[in-house]
């Protein structure tokens, strides 16, 4: 055996802080102290350390979170004290009832108020683990409660789990229970993995999660985004004495290394248990992850021990429960719609069905790929997801209830508006109708899109009103916009000759524009808001974009070959050529820009975020004002973030760019700094 120099030992334990801080800092804080390039140097030096000297190798090294070799099986685990779970309250009147029961219990007066501990109820998977003097030695299930799995290769890999507690008074034997979840985006992330893959996806974060744990190759687990919150304590034996509360127990949880979910409050009585799922409700869509509802526990500890348990329950708890976010209907139809670009999308037809706060009656397919995966039929009962801002999925199909008469789905080979064949090229998901413009679907959605806000901001031509004009015949392309008279459209249902005027007067008004907005409200393919800023700064007028070749727009940072293809087929096409001309003889005008300020624009290359209220200008205008300065304008605050503008009510991006100390500004110190620039 290779003696060990002292050196190395004492840089082996340097690393290993580092990186269990940094584990700390950046998994279970959100709070990331060094760049990943620097995490990844530290993490192969001390590989190197324990490939040279195994003897060194101990079990809360950094280095034991990605996995080892795969296990038979799992062995059981008998939980000394048992896993309990929670009644449920499905109403205020149970979630009263709850607090009655144990102002009773514990005779209290009528007018005195039980203190709560509110916690979101995570979606995940219960998780007991045990820690010896400090350091992890079990993880398991739940399982019956009694009787779980020891999944402790699994736990390991996961981030926010502590492998070595930190701080101070740690007893030496300590069980911690908690819930292991899978935010949303590492959940769209690995179901867009088993897409790419031809793998099955998951239905839910929590079946996500449940699958990843129950993986007998922790490498695989590793790979899975899991996190983890901690709720309870099973056992603390020895060491200093247990707090006297709940709220202090998580608290000191927190401190030994634990995540705890940021939402955790104290409140004194039960209607101030029903604000907060009131406001946990309004919050839940916002949320990173999914939580299923709310818990309330009564804080003292003592109390709690002397309320007890019924069954598998304790007294002292509740879950009150959220409007599910899956539920089954059934698909009643598909219908294909087509979008501004000839996109064919199918849409699913449901039965209404009352799901995560909204009825839903139709859901997107995304394309005929989708449709495969799921082995989907007309008739079948499905599983439809609304989580979060996204919008209604259909999860899966249950194949079970499949009646004998369902169809299958036909993907039309025709436009289903225009006739005209439907393409799709090699290697694109997207079939596409060939019509172009030619196709009414399209045209609608082309001028929907002019006319929108970021657009040519046309005020009072909404979409109802873009459909009703092209089906009167009265326009067929943007170019006739600028055509329409007042007299023409004042017969219109609910017109009249002074809205007909003022739509007029708007269509007239939106004529000078920048050329950035006219490039993105073109319609081009791949062309956006940010693209359109693009070409306007680096060509700095539109026949300079028309006569670029595809290597000249290749030229351009943030322009690639997909995008630089579909510009110069937009522009090569005599049709599009004919309505950007009509348009410039109509009036359509802009500055051109002057391409030799691009070298000094002064923020260039810096990364700027927006957040809370704009009193003085608009959100918009602040960041045309941006990005005409050269500065990217980003949703999220991080590392790379230059500088944060906050109004009133700035939150979360605020909190994080002080953590990150990202230099804030109000709005009237940016106006003020726009001035000096
Ligand atoms: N937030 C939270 N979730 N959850 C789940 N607390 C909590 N407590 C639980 C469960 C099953 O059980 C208690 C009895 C400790």
């Amino acid at each position: 055996m290779a003696q060990i120099p002292e050196q190395v030992g004492k840089e082996y334990d340097q690393l290993k802080d580092e990186l269990n801080r940094h584990n700390y800092s950046y998994y279970v804080l959100d709070e990331p102290t060094i760049p990943d390039s620097e995490y990844d140097r530290c993490m192969r030096r001390l590989q190197e350390i324990e490939q040279q000297y195994p003897e060194l190798l101990s079990p809360d090294s950094p280095s034991q979170r990605v996995g080892g070799a795969a296990l038979p099986s799992f062995s059981q685990v008998t939980h000394d004290v048992p896993m309990l779970s929670l009644d449920n309250a499905f109403s205020e009147e149970e979630l009263e009832a709850f607090d009655r029961r144990i102002g009773e219990r514990l005779n209290l007066k009528a007018d005195q108020k039980i203190e709560y501990v509110c916690e979101p109820k995570l979606d995940g998977v219960a998780v007991s683990l045990l820690y010896r003097d400090g350091l992890l030695v079990r993880g398991a299930t739940r399982g019956d409660g009694k009787v779980g799995e020891d999944i402790t290769a699994n736990v390991r890999t996961i981030k926010s789990i502590p492998l070595k507690l930190r701080g101070e008074g740690i007893p030496p034997l300590l069980e911690v229970r908690g819930e292991i979840y899978l935010p949303r985006a590492g959940f769209e992330k690995i179901n867009a993995a088993a897409i790419a893959q031809g793998d099955k996806v998951f239905v839910n974060p929590r079946n996500a999660a449940a699958g990843s744990l129950r993986q007998l190759d922790s490498k695989i687990t590793a790979s899975r985004p899991l996190e983890m919150c901690a709720y309870s304590v099973g056992q603390f034996q020895g060491g200093l004495s247990e707090p006297d509360s709940h709220r202090n127990m998580l608290k000191l949880l927190g401190e030994w290394g634990f995540k705890i979910n940021r939402y955790v409050e104290v409140v004194q009585g039960i209607a101030a248990c029903e604000s907060y799922y009131e406001q946990m409700q309004q919050r839940r869509d916002q949320l990173p992850y999914d939580i299923d509802g709310i818990v309330y526990k009564v804080n003292n500890l003592a109390l709690q021990q002397r309320l007890g348990f019924v069954a598998k329950a304790p007294r002292w708890a509740i879950a009150r429960k959220f409007p599910a976010q899956e539920e089954i209907t059934q698909l009643l139809d598909v219908e294909f719609q087509v979008g501004r670009t000839g996109a064919i999308t199918p849409v699913a037809r449901l039965a209404p069905v009352f799901v995560g706060g909204v009825t839903v009656s139709n859901a997107t397919l995304h394309n005929g790929d989708e449709i495969a995966r799921l082995g989907l039929c007309i008739g079948d009962s499905v599983i439809i997801r609304r989580a979060g801002d996204v919008i209604p999925q259909v999860a899966a199909v249950v194949l079970e209830k499949r009646p004998p008469d369902a169809r299958p789905i036909v993907f039309p080979e025709n436009c289903p508006v225009c006739q005209s064949p439907v393409r799709r090229v090699e290697g694109e998901a997207v079939a596409r109708c060939s019509g172009g413009l030619f196709c009414g679907a399209q045209s609608k959605e082309a001028i929907k899109h002019f006319a929108s806000r970021k657009a040519m901001d046309i005020d009072g031509l909404g979409d109802k009103l873009v459909e009703l004009l092209v089906d009167k015949g009265l326009i067929y392309s943007v170019a006739d916009l600028y055509e329409l008279r007042a007299d023409k459209i004042a017969d219109l249902e609910r017109m009249g000759e002074k809205s007909a005027q003022n739509l007029i007067d708007s269509i007239a008004a939106s004529k000078h524009t920048t050329l950035a907005k006219f490039l993105f409200a073109l319609g081009i393919r791949e062309v956006g808001e940010a693209t359109g800023q693009t070409l306007a700064r680096n060509f700095g007028s539109l026949e300079a974009i028309i006569d670029a070749d595809i290597d000249r727009l290749q030229e351009v940072d943030d322009i690639g070959p997909v995008v630089a293809y579909h510009i110069r087929d937009f522009f090569r096409n005599p049709d599009n050529l004919a309505i950007v001309n009509a348009l410039r003889e109509s009036g359509v005008s802009w500055d051109d820009v002057d391409i030799s300020a691009q070298d000094s624009q002064p923020l260039k290359g810096q990364t700027w975020v927006l957040t809370g209220t704009m009193e003085i200008m608009s959100r918009a205008e602040a960041k045309d004002k941006l990005q005409e300065l050269g500065a990217k304008v980003a949703g999220s605050v991080s590392a790379k973030t230059t500088q944060v503008v906050a109004g009133p009510g700035a939150g979360s991006k605020l909190t994080k760019a002080q953590s990150l100390d990202i230099p804030v500004m109000d709005e009237e110190q940016f106006i003020a700094f726009l001035n000096r620039l």
